[in-house]
């Protein structure tokens, strides 16, 4: 842990801090209040009120989870959700205003807030974070000193195809590409350009980062000659139309991979020349009209048996000491390797490092492909 991130840790809190963050941990303390006094809980939702207005990728929370943050805390919430980093971004800098909570990946961490779009956390209202947290998921590169950022989930982008719908077992994703023209129509792509883009790239044996013009015109071509063959654009459905037959694969993240391994024949791939490993994360918009409710739902969700709850429905790493999570009800997630990567796996993919002028350079290419 570095020393920036200890003294962020270690801040006094202040009396409202205080209050707030010994309600809300003796109760979660206790077994997300099973055994918490009724004071305590009262207390907490003394402290809290109103609605929690949450940005998020599509279907990234168990269903259950909502119903038991209102109940404990006495917050509704409401939904909105985003297809990509890159619409979530154009999104907040257009100045929409008025979430209170959203769940950017690192890299465009480090964009928000140098466009002066987040507010601060305050660690003060996060004990749970603080003593559950896996030391590995603090002070990452993205956000040194976790002022902008608590990570939410981890994961690597590869594809996923029906076992039974086509006879080939692609491992690459020179392989997976050549399926995209051989059955064409049916293989769905991320709406997101970094994720397209740089497997393309990692395909081509370039950095999934590229920057590079001459490389991304080259990726650019490949991608143009795909346009015709894919089934749908898609970062929020894909994984019920793969599950259900009506697309045979795509490209995707491993949550939703595992789903349609769980749901149907299915298989997901890291494919064997790269591709991404993310951290996303929980973040709070310039603007937001209910912080308060938004550091609550963080340190609700980083109670053990929540995040269990979580993992066992989205099927991702979480970023909660492992063996906090032991003997909770997600035990097929927790020993899936598709869910927690092992280490050996992740070293070989990259995380998004794009510059903003490199985004710029992708946007493009992604413009005009959407166009064609
Ligand atoms: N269904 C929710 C998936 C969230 C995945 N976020 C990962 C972004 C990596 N670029």
């Amino acid at each position: 842990m570095s020393d920036e991130l200890d003294s962020i840790l270690a801040r006094p809190m202040n009396r409202r801090g205080f209050v707030y963050a010994g309600a809300l941990g003796a109760f979660l303390a206790a077994g997300g209040g099973r055994l918490a006094g009724a004071a305590e809980a009262a207390e907490l939702r003394e402290q809290l009120s109103g609605t929690l207005y949450y940005y998020n990728w599509a279907d990234y929370v168990n269903p259950k989870t909502y119903g038991e943050y209102t109940k404990k805390t006495g917050v509704k919430v409401k939904k909105d959700f985003f297809a990509s980093n890159e619409v979530l971004q154009a999104k907040l800098k257009a100045g929409a205003r008025g979430y209170d909570l959203a769940c950017p990946s690192g890299y465009m961490v480090t964009v928000l807030a140098a466009e002066k779009l987040l507010q601060p956390i305050d660690w003060s209202k996060l004990p749970t974070v603080k003593k559950n947290i896996d030391p590995r998921f603090r002070s990452l590169p993205y956000d040194r000193q976790n002022k902008w950022s608590v990570a939410k989930d981890w994961g690597t982008t590869g594809f996923m195809y029906r076992t039974d719908k086509i006879r080939e077992r692609p491992t690459t994703w020179r392989e997976f590409f050549s399926l995209m023209k051989k059955y064409s129509g049916k293989f769905t792509l991320l709406d997101s350009s970094p994720e397209v883009i740089g497997s393309i790239a990692t395909m081509m044996g370039y950095s999934y980062n590229t920057e590079s013009r001459s490389e991304l015109n080259k990726v650019r071509d490949f991608l143009l000659d795909l346009k015709d063959h894919v089934h749908s654009l898609d970062s929020a459905t894909y994984k019920q139309k793969i599950a259900s037959g009506k697309a045979f694969g795509g490209l995707g993240w491993n949550g939703d991979g595992i789903y349609v391994e769980t749901k149907s024949k299915g298989k997901y791939v890291v494919a064997k020349e790269g591709g991404e490993y993310w951290v996303d994360t929980y973040v709070i918009p310039k603007g937001a009209k209910n912080p308060d409710a938004a550091h609550a739902w963080i340190d609700f969700v980083y109670d053990p048996r929540i995040a269990a709850l979580e993992c066992s429905y989205t099927y991702y790493g979480s970023p909660v000491k492992r063996r906090q999570l032991q003997g909770k009800p997600a035990k097929s997630a927790l020993t899936t390797p598709a869910v927690f990567p092992s280490l050996k796996l992740v070293k070989n993919l990259e995380a998004n490092k794009v510059t903003p002028a490199g985004t710029r350079m992708r946007e493009r290419i992604w413009t005009e492909f959407k166009a064609s």
